[in-house]
């Protein structure tokens, strides 16, 4: 049974691949599993409907055959271990990988949705360019930190993983604010990660829903 994810019907992000249904296309397109998308207006992911499947009315679900999940990770550690590919055999590289997983999402993630939230929403305050200056320290202090640690590695561990995927996609977050070409490994990193086949038609098929045209590859 192919399983059906939920994205925006308008992504704010204009089809730059930003919202997290990416990351899940991306996991999918890694095992080679197709999937079907039922996209939502931001007033049907509030109604009841979709919160029975998403208790905070957000994007991405994930649904195959009973199973119902919502939250990224969770989606995508599901995918990583229903299929090859994301999640190395040895159980100790295993392991290593989903602490990357959880690194991305409670530790690199949350300082710069942060440092993006308030760039959108708090420009108009009187205090903005202060708190501003204080949240992108604490973005500089994680990818300081994650820089020395991939050093000139491809990956963070060893083979690509699902902690590499999710890692690439919390750093794009920082496109287009001059943050992460800081660190010309990580720039590295991240256009690594995007030049991935698989990255590439999850791209793709999230620009198609912005432009209406259909995928070319
Ligand atoms: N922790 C959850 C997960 O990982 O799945 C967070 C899910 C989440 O934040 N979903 C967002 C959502 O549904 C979309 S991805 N928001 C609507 C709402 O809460 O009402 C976040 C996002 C949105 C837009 C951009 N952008 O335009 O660049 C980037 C990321």
């Amino acid at each position: 049974m192919i399983p059906t994810i939920t994205a925006f019907e308008r992504s704010p992000d204009r089809g730059r691949g930003l919202a997290r249904d990416m990351r899940v296309r991306w996991a999918l397109e890694e095992v080679g599993q197709r999937y079907d998308v039922r996209l939502l207006s931001f007033s049907e992911m509030k109604e009841s409907a979709h919160r029975k499947l998403h208790p905070f009315g957000q994007i991405p679900t994930y649904e195959e055959r009973d199973l119902t999940l919502f939250e990224s990770g969770a989606i995508i550690l599901h995918i990583a271990e229903a299929h090859a590919g994301l999640l190395p055999g040895d159980a100790n590289a295993r392991a290593r990988a989903i602490a990357w997983m959880f690194a991305a999402l409670n530790t690199v993630e949350p300082p710069i949705v942060e440092f993006g939230m308030a760039r959108i929403s708090e420009r108009d305050k009187s205090w903005y360019e202060e708190r501003q200056a204080m949240l992108e320290q604490r973005v500089h202090t994680r990818l300081g930190e994650l820089s020395s640690r991939v050093g000139g590695a491809d990956w963070l561990d060893d083979a690509f993983s699902a902690g590499d995927l999710l890692m690439v996609t919390v750093l794009r977050r920082l496109d287009g604010s001059g943050v992460l070409e800081k660190y010309a490994n990580l720039s590295a990193y991240v256009a690594r990660g995007e030049a991935r086949p698989a990255y590439q038609r999850a791209f793709d098929a999230q620009l198609a829903v912005f432009t209406g045209k259909p995928p070319t590859g």
